[in-house]
């Protein structure tokens, strides 16, 4: 056992391991000063909530209080392991600013009311509007940081109760084209991979995605391999030098938005010297002619030239994938939130499906998640998506969503796609949308173009609800302000990125009279009198494990299984994968094993889109392409991206996160040892552009886009030359500055663009042009930037970051037999 300042050691100590090894078990904890693990009065089960990764883990409690986490060391996921933003993210839970009763808008002010005075308001205004302006007036913007009962109840209420179409999650800003990408190649959501992937792989491709800081112990669990016998080579595509790219074998550093013509690229070099598995694409996949036809012309030489990296590293690149045996493949924002992101996702799984490299040890793909329960808010519908991965172009899967809701079909919406949530804002902006209901998130914070994100929430005919556990900025905008319980103080499930489920259990009371947001939204339902066809309660569930069994009746036959599962179930040992049913208890390690895909022209979730106008494909055309539910390759042509660097704007924008804070930091700019770590907003830049601008470490310089601007001191990083980086983390609550217009000049977002991806419909937050100008020096105070990150300074010294005393940390390895 041993004491680690985790804010200085992100990952902890290395517990080295080899190929088809089992990962060892390193267990980590931290409880609040002064208390030891015999302090502590129980237990509770539950995973952690600040990222994807899904690690397991046990909230300490003492005196009706959280006062700490413990890793779980029997959790298939993380072994023990804990990141640094759960080992001390918890506190914020018990932070005095928490919102613990209702507020209601008067005379422009918000004042404390009471519940019922709240919940009328909002189911009154629900109920004018259906009737003065139909559903169509109503929209839904939800999490991927609520928990699947809470999502598949919100579904229930909005597509089968209201009747609107306009329901989406924050998840479109986050990981609408791992969906869309996987729906594209599989014809269905649904991860490919499973974390023990990395247990058994020789080669793992990192494209747009910084593990080490956005997926701490899945990377932990990359380091440990690489610390042990026969490590994995990594591939590593970012235009910044992040830990990942510290460990590859390769870095590819391309220029922001040119991914297709990278992959093409790649995929000309593994068809050019046939590491192609021919045998597999002939009896599993249909389009490889088409891809042989799309990539041709797309040699390395001219790639080198769109992305500006070496051809030789292209080249050297191409080779590790494909000499590779078992292969293992994640993809995330870097692909994602650009242009022809979709288009980029896809030629990934291009890849594996070409190699042959999947539903084996070793061989997979992760189209990441990033928010902790983003898999269930797509799974329940709370996206727009219909329930369990149902197809909205299909008339028979309508029809059976309505026998397990008993209502008609003609009650669900679906004569139109559902409407994204870049759409819902703009629908509201033209004043078709007048009532928004927020759940767990931060828009005034976390959408593009923030001016006109303020402009659109602040309408006077808008009715904002926003439900919520601080005053965010969003919900400093709101009509009713309704306070949630939060993860700790509530029961619910959630799944990660590798398909495995948890249970997180109420371990300690709400503050004041916050409740959960399954309850508020029972209560919504139960004013607004939803019925069913038989005249029932159209919600039939009052606590969290009766939705679960709800739930599970909707997933029944599809794949996301979950019917083999229950809260006992997932009780007491490790998480569990879907699918899990009769016929995979234990759940489910690998899918498409053997080449055997959801793909069936009457089965599959999706027929796909035209990856350049996002236009539906048509059921008559999917079942032509693919009649015998085989893999589908895609190929995409490169497009240069929507706004390029001018003579005005000469730099690339792209921004991002670090290690120690998540999103709108309403949780971690609460927990003091992270926000010590990076206390405020800064901007990287490569040395060779602030040589040529004559700027030092800590200058504070003004970003600015057609949109906007931002005030941030310069770290000089290993960002490639003509790039700047944001992260976007820094909204305003917390800023002294007061009411005046410099508030809003910290937010990456007053500075990047309304556009999106035209087939996810995600939002493009890494590709803008942006001028640079130094404001004042330094007084030769470095910036408040991190050093143990991407963030790391070149050149110039600067004091490491570490935590006080409060950061040190119980790290326990467990010898071979597992005891403690
Ligand atoms: N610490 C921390 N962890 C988190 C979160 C958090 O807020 N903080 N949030 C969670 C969530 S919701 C998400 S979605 C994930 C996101 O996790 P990541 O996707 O890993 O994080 P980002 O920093 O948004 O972007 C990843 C990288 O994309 C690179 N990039 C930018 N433009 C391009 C490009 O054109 N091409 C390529 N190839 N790369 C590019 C950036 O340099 C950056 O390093 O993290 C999750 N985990
Ligand atoms: N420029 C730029 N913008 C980005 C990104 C980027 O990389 N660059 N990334 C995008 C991505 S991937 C994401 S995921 C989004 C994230 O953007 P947001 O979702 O806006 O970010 P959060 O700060 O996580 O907001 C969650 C809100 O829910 C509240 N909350 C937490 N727990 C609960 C709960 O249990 N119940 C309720 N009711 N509320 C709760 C929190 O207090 C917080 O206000 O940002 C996107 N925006
Ligand atoms: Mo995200």
């Amino acid at each position: 056992m041993g004491r680690v300042d985790r804010i200085a050691e992100p990952w902890g100590t290395r517990t080295a391991y080899g190929p088809g090894e089992e990962w060892p078990v390193r267990v980590d904890a931290h409880l609040a000063e002064g208390l030891t693990e015999s302090d502590v009065d129980s237990w509770t089960q539950s995973a952690s909530i600040l990222h994807s990764n899904g690690d397991a883990l046990d909230i300490a409690v003492k005196d009706g209080r959280i006062v700490g986490v413990r890793g779980r060391a029997e959790d298939r996921v993380n072994h023990g392991r804990l990141g640094p933003k759960d080992l001390y993210g918890w506190q914020a839970n018990h932070s005095p600013d928490r919102l613990t009763r209702p507020l209601i808008r008067r005379d422009g002010e918000l004042v404390e009311c009471d519940w019922e005075t709240a919940m009328a308001a909002v189911a009154g205004r629900t109920t004018e509007l259906l009737e003065e302006r139909g559903p169509s007036s109503i929209a839904f913007y939800t999490s991927g940081q609520l928990f699947l009962e809470e999502y598949y109840t919100l579904g229930l209420i909005a597509h089968g109760g209201i009747g609107t179409s306009h329901v989406d999650g924050n998840t479109r800003l986050c990981t609408a084209t791992a969906a869309a990408a996987l729906k594209e190649s599989f014809a269905s959501d649904g991860q490919p991979g499973s974390y023990t992937d990395i247990d058994h792989a020789d080669v793992i491709c990192l494209y747009g995605h910084n593990m080490a800081e956005t997926q701490t112990v899945l990377w932990t669990r990359i380091l440990d391999r690489l610390a042990g016998p026969n490590p994995p080579k990594i591939v590593c595509v970012d235009p910044r030098r992040t830990p990942v790219a510290d460990h590859a074998t390769v870095h590819l550093a391309p220029r922001p938005g040119t991914n297709v013509m990278l992959m093409n690229a790649l995929l000309h070099e593994l068809l050019e010297h046939d590491w192609v598995d021919h045998g597999y694409v002939e009896a599993h996949a249909v389009g490889f002619a088409e891809l042989e036809k799309m990539t041709r012309g797309c040699t390395v030489e001219r790639a080198a030239k769109v992305c500006d990296v070496p051809a030789e590293e292209l080249r050297e690149a191409a080779r590790l994938i494909g000499s590779s045996q078992r292969l293992v493949s994640t993809v995330l924002q870097g692909f994602y939130q650009s242009h022809q992101s979709t288009a980029a996702a896809v030629q990934v799984n291009n890849v594996h499906i070409v190699r042959g490299m999947l539903g084996r040890p070793g061989c997979g793909i992760l189209q990441m998640n990033g928010q902790p329960t983003a898999q269930n808010t797509r799974e329940a519908g709370a996206d727009g998506d219909l329930p369990a991965f149902r197809n909205w172009s299909n008339d028979a899967h309508i029809e059976d969503l309505a026998r397990v809701w008993n209502i008609d079909p003609m009650d669900i919406p679906h004569y139109t796609s559902p409407t994204h949530a870049m759409q819902i804002m703009r629908y509201v902006e033209d004043g078709s949308v007048r009532l928004l209901y927020v759940t767990a998130t931060n828009p005034a914070v976390s959408m593009p173009e923030l001016a006109r994100m303020r402009s659109i929430l602040s309408q006077e005919r808008l009715f904002l609800v926003v439900q919520d556990i601080f005053l965010s900025e969003t919900a400093q905008l709101a009509d009713v302000v309704l306070p949630a319980a939060t993860w700790g103080e509530k029961t619910g499930t959630f799944t990660n990125v590798d398909r495995t489920v948890h249970l997180s259990e109420k371990a300690v009371e709400p503050p004041g009279e916050a409740r959960p947001d399954l309850d508020i939204l029972l209560d919504y339902a139960r004013r607004l009198d939803l019925r069913d066809k038989d005249g029932d309660p159209l919600v039939k569930w009052t606590t969290p494990e009766e939705a679960f069994e709800g739930w599970k009746e909707c997933t029944r036959g599809r794949p996301c299984d979950y019917t083999g599962l229950s809260y006992d179930k997932l009780r007491g040992g490790s998480g569990i994968q879907w699918p899990c049913n009769d016929e995979h208890p234990d759940g489910t390690e690998h899918i498409y094993v053997d080449g055997r895909f959801w793909s069936d022209p009457s089965y599959c979730e999706s027929y796909g889109k035209d990856l350049v106008t996002g236009a539906p494909v048509s059921p008559t055309e999917y079942k032509a392409l693919n009649p015998e539910a085989k893999a589908v390759i895609k190929a995409a042509e490169y497009l240069p991206p929507h706004e390029v660097p001018t003579a005005d704007h000469p730099f690339h924008l792209i921004s991002g996160r670090t290690l120690y804070h998540f999103h709108t930091r309403t949780k971690t700019g609460r927990a003091p040892q992270l926000q010590a770590a990076a206390r405020e907003v800064w901007v990287e830049a490569s040395a060779g552009d602030a040589a040529r601008a004559g700027w030092a470490e800590g200058d504070l310089l003004r970003i600015s886009t057609e949109r906007g601007e931002v005030h941030a001191r310069l770290r000089i990083s290993g960002i490639r030359d003509g790039v700047l980086f944001l992260p976007f983390h820094y909204g305003y609550w917390d800023t002294p500055v007061g009411d005046g217009p410099d508030r809003h000049t910290r937010a990456a977002n007053e500075l990047t663009r309304t556009d999106w991806d035209a087939a996810s419909k995600q939002p493009i937050f890494k590709t803008a042009a942006a001028a640079a100008t130094r404001v004042s020096a330094s007084d030769g105070t470095p910036a408040p930037a991190p050093t143990t990150t991407a963030s790391r300074p070149v050149g110039a010294a600067v004091p490491p970051t570490r935590g006080d005393d409060t950061a040190l940390s119980e790290e326990t390895l467990h010898d071979q037999e597992g005891a403690r």
